[in-house]
Order: C-alpha cells, then structure tokens, then sequence
C-alpha cells in the first residue's frame, strides 16, 4: 500500500486528515507505519550472529533516519510538501531517545546501522533507561540537569512480551524485553536493538535527578550513568551491567537453543562484543550460565573466550572500570567463584600484578578479565591502538600480541550526509550520481571538480544555505542572532578537560582583548559550543560557566559583538549535531595529543565540508593523512611529546603562565568584567586549577592554538581558496564511513 493511504488509514482512526491533523498526530501516524512496514521485513540471516553489548546506543530521532533506510524519504517528503506541511516541522515532534552520552554510544547506534545495512546477522543488547542520560538547562548561568523522558505513549519500541530472571543477591528481577527495529539501507532487512527494562519503573523525579538509588527495582532503568560519586550510585551501575549482561546472555543461549544448536557450539554460531568495560561481566555470566546448563567449566571458559570480542575507547585511567569485590558481593556474589577461577588462570598465563584481574587490593579490573578472555582486542584509530599496543597496554600487548587489533571509527553517512544535509547531499548527487550513498568511497569522484568554479560556488552556496539554517535555528531556539556570513567556528562533544574547551575560551578571551584593542579580525567569527559535562564533573561544569560568562560579556559589547560572538547551545544532543555540523566552517578537534581515542565527530565536520583545526590525536591523524597538510590545520605538541611530559612528571603549568601573553589570558578569568557576570568561587576554582594543575596541559598548547587558529582564520578570507579545501575534505571522508569499519570487524573479528 502506498504510504499515503497508510497514513490517511491511520489518522481516519482518529477522525482527522492528512490536511487536518496537528504535527503531533502526523507525526506518530507516520512513526506507526514505519513500525508496521519494518515488523514486515525479514532479520539479517547468517550461520553466526552477533551481539554487540553496550551501555549506551546513542541513537539520535528515529523518524527520518528510518524512511531513508526505507527508500521513503523522498515520497514522503513530497506527500508532505503537498498537504503544506514539511518533515523538518513534523520531526520536531519526535523526542530524541537519550540512551547514550557520547562517542561511544553514537558509535554503537552507526554501527548497528551498518550492520543491518551490510546485511549482517547481529542485533544489539543494552538498557531502555527512561529519563535518559538529563537534559541540560543553561538558563541560570550554569548547567543544570533535569530528566529527559523520550518515551512518550506511543513510540519507536516493541514490547516482545519476552522476560528474562536476573538472580541479584538480594532477590530476582524480572528483565522485559523491548526491541527497536534497525533498518538497513536499501537491501530489505531489518535487525533488532535489545533494549531490557524493568517490570515497573519508577516516575521521573520532580525536578531534577535526584533519586532513590537504592531503589533498584524501580529505578535500575532511571537514568544512564547515575551520578558515582557516592557509593549508591557506583553499586546502581553494578546492578545495571549485571542486568544487562544477564538478561543478554539468557536471551543468546534461548536464541542458540531455538535454533537447534547445541551449547556446547556456542562458539561456532554466537560473537558477544564488549563495547568498553561496561558490559564485562557478560564473561563470568556466561560462564556462569553454561555451567548451570551442564557445560563443563573448562569447556565453558574455552566457548566464551572463543566469542567474546572487547574494544577499548579510552585513554584515561579513570574512565577504566575497576569494581571493589565488595561491590560484586552486594550485587551478584555467583559472579566471584567464575572471576576467581578467571584470576586463577590469568596469573598463570602472566605472573606479573599488573595484569591481575583480582588485585591484591581485591579490586576487580574489567578491562584485564576482557583481555584475557576474549579472541580480540581493539583500539579505535591507528595511533591509539599504537600507543595501547607500547604503553597503556603494553603488559598485555606482549602476552597475546595475536589478540591486538585496530579498526579506526566510522559514521554512516546516512545520517550524517543524506540526512541532516540536503543541500549538499543533493549537490553531490547532482555532480557525481548517488553511488556514494552506497560507497563513501565514490565522493573521491569531486576532486576534479575543485577546479570548477560553477561546482565550487555551489558548494559554497549549500554550506550558506545550512548556517542559514543554523542561524534561524538559535534565534527561534535560545534567542541569541549570529551573523550567518561569519566564520561558524564549532567544537561540540562532551566536555572534559581533555578535549580542552577551556583553551578554546581562552581564545575567545584572547580575541575579545585584540578587538578591545582596536585590532579588528580579517572576518567576523561565530565561535560555537555545544557540551552536556558529568552531574559531578565540578570542573567540567565550571567550564561551561565560563564560556556562558564569555557569552554574555563578549555579546553584549557593541564594539565586540559585531565582530565576535560566543554561543553555547542547549542541551546539545543528536539532533542539535544534526543542525550544526552541516553549518560549520571551522571543526575545532583540540584535544591534549594522546588522549582522544578517536573521535567520530572530526568525521562528521569533515563529510560536510568543515576544514579541521586540530592536534595530532586518535583519528585527526588519519583525516590529516588523507586530506594532506595544506587542507588542514594542525597545532600543538605531538603525542609523543605529551607521553613523554606525562612520564618525567615534566609539565608545570606556572612555568607556561610566568609568559606574560599567556598570563593575560588566564589572569582576565578574574577580571572585574567576568566577575560582574559569574560567580567568583566558580571563576576561582578554573582559575586557579589553570595555575597550579592544568592536567591537560591547555597552557602548553594555548599559544601555537592561537596562531594557527588565526591562520585558518585569515586564509578563510581568500573563498576560493578555501572552498578547495572543504571539497577535498569532503571527497576524502569516505573511508570513515561506518560500513568500511564494520566490514572490518566482520573480517577480522566476527566472521559471521
Ligand atoms: C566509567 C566509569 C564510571 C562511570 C562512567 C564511565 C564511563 C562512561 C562513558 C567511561 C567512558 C565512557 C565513554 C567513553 C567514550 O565515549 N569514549 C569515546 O569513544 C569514542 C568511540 O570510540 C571515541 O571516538 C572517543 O575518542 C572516545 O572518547
């Protein structure tokens, strides 16, 4: 049935019409016949299956992403269009599911869209956590967190009426399982998302996130990573692995068994990723599960070491997850008999306290029960996997070097093309055909054209046409007007000090003293934000109150504004990336060298044509290696450097702040200007953590940032210069594309 006597079926239930409806209805009438069409699509088949476990599945709205899967998006855009109404408009309706955070998360979520689209049998398993990661609240000058409910009466999951017993140690959970489809692109399947919930769910608080964290069975599925800084909170996250993992593994081996396979051929037919430590104890759970179903324990350590794969996301010591016994023994005692056994035969393999799994300290190390019990170990782009391989994980790189492995990030460019950029996804397909919808690889075909001056004016134009669209999108949303000819100079991503948003408000403190001093930049800049910072990160969300500060000083001053401004966006999230990174110039990738992993948003600005302004980290190496020195700009210490400052305990950031150019910008954290804004402690605080610790090392940087940032700047002057560099920029990113990752994998790890 064509899809307008679907909708018009539908909404005739309600007693409206296609002309009548509100958005609202429109839109879930639409939602209901994807969901319909979708249930009717056959699963990816395949002798292997694999389930990718993660925490978060930072999936992004549903609704476009699953038409342009579908091959619908353009008939429905039509239909839309012929009733006088837009899908942008209709799409506002449509809550953001917010079950992720991060990298990590919007990882899982193009990955399972590879998946599906490769036509690859594998579903995903993680937790339908109701209020989200919170939604963000700027509007007092700091970041407030309240609940994100997404999930309105009607929506994208599928109650399959399956339940799975999580025997915790203080009583059995019921798991329900919902499912959110996957579409493929283009090739008729449809896999699933695993999302377990509990039986009833406790109501969103209030206000805010504060909630009962001991209240495990109603509030397990409350929140995404519920504020650890108290023990409460760190035994919450315990309880939400084990479930997981637990609820998972059941629903594998009932899978397994529905297929008339045996268990003891779990090997043979079943792949289980770890997406980071977060779902580890899926190893002993399964071990444990086996055992329990008659495999023998040695068996059962052979079939789940032979079908586990981890990837490793992170450089920080402190996001490497690292549980008290104690911990284990309140939440899942059956787990420590199989870790200890785990332990047991780890410290055989190497003798050195370093690989432990079970420290002297009785600390269970996640990250070290993975790498000892699964077939494949993987880092996230070339260098970090190169500096897992010589430093954080070298113990281990030398014990199993068979087991180490890169497989560089990707984004699909469905979403992160097609969907959020019309006005260049329709150029591109104008001047090369649509092959590269199907392969990335293809847009290597507009290289030639950056000698085209119409194709070059074009591009232009549809980059216009999205900060455009950007700049009516703040205006209607946050009320504050940007100038749209302006250089839209963009670094959005979670905030930690090592990505270092603080060096970038160092810049915009440093401009705001240049054109108070009467030296006007070439080009006027729009330096944008966007970063929700961890409930108790304290100097994350100082971070954040300097540049609102920066905001409403640099604004507000009639001789600045005109030349400069400053805006951090709200509550930023999928959809907010899906306005922005098609409207930027500038995609500021400034981390400390060393300790971004990878990044994936560096490859999103580049597919849109935004020129990078970065260091050498995790995959800007590889965008510089395919774009060349000229179509990037790079700054800052090598990570080379930085392991070696690290080692020799060599940075003191005084040293960098005794420069009088350096202190001017740290000391004006405390000038009479901010301070009539912000709040003095807040202001103190940052101030004096850029003195005295500066751990990211802002202040090593913070110089040679700036000259090359006004470099970028000034060449942004000469248009068709630049509008060269975005091309190949744009021409160069197919091989991030999340297909060409995951076809990786598949060769490589899963083999399905
Ligand atoms: C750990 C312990 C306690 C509480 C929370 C956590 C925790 C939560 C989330 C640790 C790590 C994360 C998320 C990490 C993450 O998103 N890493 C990013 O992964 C991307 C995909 O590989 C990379 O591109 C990024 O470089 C990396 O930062």
């Amino acid at each position: 049935m064509p899809i307008k006597q679907t909708l018009e079926t539908i909404l005739q239930t309600q007693g409206v019409t296609l002309q009548t409806c509100t958005d609202m209805q429109l839109m879930q009438a639409l939602l209901e016949a994807v969901q319909t069409l979708q249930t009717e699509l056959p699963h990816a088949q395949g002798k292997k299956k694999l389930y990718y476990f993660s925490a978060e599945f930072l999936v992004g709205r549903l609704l476009r992403s699953n038409l342009i899967n579908l091959g619908l998006l353009d008939e429905v855009e039509q239909l839309l269009q012929s009733c006088g109404r837009s899908l942008a408009q209709i799409e506002d309706c449509e809550p953001e599911p917010s079950l992720g955070n991060g990298g990590l998360g919007r990882l899982a979520a193009c990955f399972l869209d590879s998946i599906a689209s490769l036509g690859l049998n594998g579903d995903g398993i993680g937790l339908n956590y109701h209020y989200g990661l919170f939604r963000q609240d700027l509007s007092g000058g700091e970041q407030r967190e309240n609940a994100d409910p997404w999930l309105m009466p009607q929506n994208w999951l599928i109650d399959t009426h399956k339940t799975f017993s999580v025997p915790f140690a203080n009583g059995t959970l019921t798991a329900k399982l919902y499912d959110l489809c996957i579409s493929s692109y283009q090739n008729g399947v449809c896999n699933r998302l695993h999302l377990f919930d509990v039986e009833s769910p406790a109501p969103a608080p209030a206000n805010g996130i504060d909630f009962d964290k001991t209240d495990i069975a109603h509030c397990l599925t409350s929140f995404l990573y519920p504020d650890d800084s108290d023990e409460a909170g760190r035994l919450l996250r315990v309880y939400q692995q084990y479930f997981m993992v637990s609820a998972g593994a059941q629903l594998i081996l009932q899978e397994l068994e529905d297929a008339g396979h045996s268990l003891q051929e779990l090997d043979q037919y079943v792949v289980m990723h770890i997406n980071d430590t977060h779902p580890s104890m899926v190893i002993p759970e399964m071990i444990r599960l086996l055992v329990e179903h008659g495999v023998d324990l040695e068996r059962a350590i052979y079939l789940v070491q032979h079908s586990c794969a981890y990837t490793h996301h992170t450089i920080l010591a402190e996001a490497l997850e690292k549980w008290p016994v104690s911990y284990l023994q309140t939440v899942a005692p059956q787990l420590l008999p199989i870790i200890r056994e785990l332990d047991k035969r780890a410290k055989l393999r190497c003798a050195d306290p370093a690989a432990a799994i079970w420290d002297e300290n009785d600390v269970i190390h996640m990250a070290h029960m993975d790498i000892h019990f699964s077939a494949s170990v993987n880092g996230v782009a070339a260098l970090h996997t190169d500096i897992l391989k010589q430093s954080e994980l070298s113990v281990f790189y030398k014990l199993y070097p068979e087991k180490f492995n890169n497989k560089t990030n990707g984004i699909t460019f469905r979403r992160w093309l097609m969907g959020c950029n019309r006005p260049l996804s329709d150029l591109l397909c104008q001047a090369i055909g649509d092959g590269w919808k199907t392969d990335p690889n293809q847009l290597e075909q507009l290289l030639p054209l950056a000698e085209n001056e119409d194709f070059c004016a074009r591009f232009l134009a549809a980059k216009s046409a999205n900060k455009h669209r950007l700049a009516d999108w703040l205006k209607q949303r946050q009320g504050i007007e940007i100038d749209p000819d302006s250089i839209f100079d963009i670094q959005i991503k979670r905030l930690h000090q090592y990505k270092r948003q603080q060096m970038n408000a160092l810049y915009a403190i440093w401009k705001y003293q240049q054109i108070k001093a009467g030296i006007l930049p070439p080009h006027p800049v729009t330096m944008i934000f966007g970063a929700k910072a961890a409930p108790a990160y304290t100097l994350a969300k100082d971070t954040i109150h300097l540049i609102l500060c920066l905001q409403r000083l640099i604004n507000a001053d009639p001789q600045v504004s005109p030349w400069l401004k400053v805006v951090m966006v709200e509550n930023y999230n999928v959809s907010a990336a899906e306005m922005l990174i098609p409207a930027c110039d500038v995609s500021e990738q400034i981390s400390l060298a060393s300790k971004e992993a990878s990044g994936t948003g560096n490859m999103k600005f580049m597919a849109n044509g935004a020129v990078t302004l970065g260091t050498l980290d995790g995959a800007n190496v590889e965008i510089s290696q395919l774009v060349g020195k000229e179509n990037i700009y790079l700054f800052g210490r090598s990570s080379d450097e930085v392991i070696e400052l690290y080692r020799n305990n060599a940075y003191h950031s005084s040293d960098y702040w005794q420069k009088p150019s350096v202190q001017q910008l740290v000391d004006f954290i405390l000038s009479p200007q901010l301070l009539a804004i912000g709040k003095p402690d807040i202001l103190a605080r940052l101030y004096k953590d850029f003195i005295a610790k500066d751990y990211f090392m802002a202040l090593l940087d913070v110089e040679d940032y700036i000259a090359v940032k006004e470099r970028c700047f000034a060449d942004y002057q000469d248009r068709s210069a630049w509008v060269k560099k975005m091309i190949v920029n744009t021409a160069r990113s197919g091989y991030f594309s999340s297909d060409r990752t995951i076809r990786e994998y598949n060769e490589d790890i899963w083999h399905l």
